[in-house]
C-alpha cells in the first residue's frame, strides 16, 4: 500500500507527484512547483503526512521548482541530481542512490539527453517511475537546450526505462494533451519517437527537426532552479498571511481556528453571513459580530474596514468560504474563514451571544 497523489500546474503543464508510506506517514514530492505550495502543504497536512523531502527530475526550464519554499515551510529536505549543478540542495542525488520515505523507497537512474542532470525515480517494487521529461507520454523531452542531446537521450530510455517490467507504470513530469499515465508497455509499443523499431539515427533525425519555440519562462525558470527555487528577495514571497497563522485549505481557501479567533476577538471584524433568523437562533452568535447575509455582501462591503483583518463565519463554513472570496474580489487583503463555522465553534464550548443552551 502506498499513499499517492497525481498534482498539476496547469500554466506550465507540470505534473508533480505526492508518495507517502501509510505506516509512518512519511512523504515525498517529485518536481512540485513554486505557486502551487500553498495548495500541495494543504493536501499534506489534510492527509496528516509529513513530507521528509522534495525530489527533483531536473532543472526545469518551463517553471519554478517549490523546493526552496518547501523547505522553509515544512523544512523538507532538497535533494537535487548531483549532474544538475544547481547550488542549495541538502542532498545529492547520483546514479543507483535511493531515496528513502518510511519503509519504501525510490530508486534513482540517471536519465540524461534532455539534460545532463535528468534522473529517473523507480519505485523500490518497479511498479511505479517518475521519468521527468526523459520520457513523456507517446513523446520525449526536447534535446535543442540545456545540454540536450538525442542520441544520450535514445540509450536512456531504451537502457534505464525500456528495461523495466511491461507492466511499469510511466508518471511523467509533463503532458500537454490531457494525458496522465502510461506504462513501459505501452511506450515499447505506440511511442512514435521510440517504439521498437525506430533506430537510433531515426530518433536523432526527428528530435533535430522538431523546432519548438522556446519555454516562456526559460529566462525566469533555469537560473532559479539553478538554486533549488531560492528567490532572490526572500522577504517577497508573499504568498503567507502574516496577521494570524491561517491554514490554506485544500479549495483554496485560509481559514482561522475557533481557537485562534478567541484569543483575538477585539483584533478582527467578524461578519457572519448567515441569514437573520439564523444570526438569532438556537446556535447562537459570536460576540461583536456584524450579520451581513451572504446575498447582501457585495453591496455592503464598503461598510466594512480594510484596515482591520476580517473573519468569516457562517453554520459550517461553506457559504463564509464563498464570502472570503467575495470580500477578497473587493479588494480586502486580510481575510480568512472560521474553519468549521459556528458548528466547530459551539463544539469546542466556545463563547457565544444568544442561542440554546446546549448543541
Ligand atoms: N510551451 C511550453 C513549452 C514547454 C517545453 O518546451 N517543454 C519541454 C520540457 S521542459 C519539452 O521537452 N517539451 C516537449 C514537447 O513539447 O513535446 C512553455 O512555454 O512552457
Ligand atoms: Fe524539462
Amino acid at each position: 500500500m502506498i499513499v499517492f497523489r497525481q498534482l498539476f500546474d496547469a500554466p506550465s503543464s507540470t505534473y508533480s507527484y505526492l508518495l507517502a508510506d501509510p505506516a509512518t506517514r512519511e512523504a515525498l514530492l517529485i518536481d512540485p512547483v513554486f505557486e502551487q505550495v500553498n495548495r500541495e502543504i494543504a493536501l499534506i497536512k489534510e492527509l496528516d503526512l509529513r513530507l521528509i523531502a522534495t525530489v527533483e527530475t531536473h532543472v526545469h526550464a518551463d517553471h519554478v521548482t517549490g523546493a526552496w519554499l518547501l523547505h522553509r515551510r515544512l523544512g523538507s529536505k532538497i535533494t537535487m541530481p548531483a549532474l544538475a549543478g544547481a547550488t542549495g540542495a541538502e542532498i545529492e542525488i547520483n546514479h543507483g542512490d535511493r531515496i528513502a520515505f518510511g519503509r519504501r523507497f525510490l530508486e534513482a537512474r540517471s536519465t540524461p539527453g534532455h539534460t545532463n542532470g535528468c534522473t529517473s525515480y523507480v519505485l523500490d517494487d518497479e511498479s511505479m517511475a517518475f521519468t521527468g521529461d526523459a520520457l513523456l507520454i507517446r513523446g520525449c523531452g526536447r534535446t535543442d537546450f540545456q545540454q540536450g542531446d538525442a542520441g544520450t537521450l535514445y540509450h536512456s530510455v531504451h537502457e534505464q526505462i525500456f528495461s523495466l517490467p511491461d507492466s511499469c507504470q510511466i508518471y511523467p513530469a509533463h503532458d500537454y494533451k490531457g494525458a496522465t499515465m502510461t506504462t513501459v508497455r505501452e511506450e515499447r509499443l505506440y511511442n512514435p519517437r521510440l517504439a521498437r523499431g525506430v533506430a537510433e539515427r531515426d530518433f536523432v533525425g526527428y528530435m533535430k527537426n522538431m523546432s519548438l519555440a522556446h519555454p516562456k519562462q526559460i529566462d525566469i525558470a533555469v537560473p532559479a532552479n539553478l538554486k533549488c527555487g531560492r528567490p532572490a528577495a526572500e522577504a517577497s514571497v508573499a504568498t503567507e498571511p502574516m496577521w494570524a497563522p491561517l491554514t490554506y485549505t485544500y479549495a483554496g481557501v485560509w481559514e482561522a481556528s475557533p481557537q485562534w479567533l478567541e484569543e483575538h476577538l477585539p483584533e478582527v471584524q467578524i461578519i457572519d453571513v448567515r441569514e437573520k433568523d439564523e444570526f438569532v437562533g438556537s446556535l447562537g452568535h459570536i460576540d461583536g459580530a456584524i450579520l451581513i447575509p451572504l446575498g447582501e455582501l457585495k453591496a455592503r462591503a464598503s461598510e466594512l474596514s480594510k484596515d482591520k483583518p476580517i473573519v468569516a463565519v457562517c453554520r459550517s463554513g461553506a457559504r463564509s468560504a464563498q464570502a472570503v472570496q467575495i470580500l477578497d474580489q473587493a479588494g480586502f487583503t486580510k481575510t480568512a474563514n472560521l474553519a468549521g463555522g459556528m458548528i466547530r465553534w459551539r463544539g469546542q464550548r466556545m463563547p457565544v451571544h444568544g442561542g440554546g443552551a446546549d448543541i
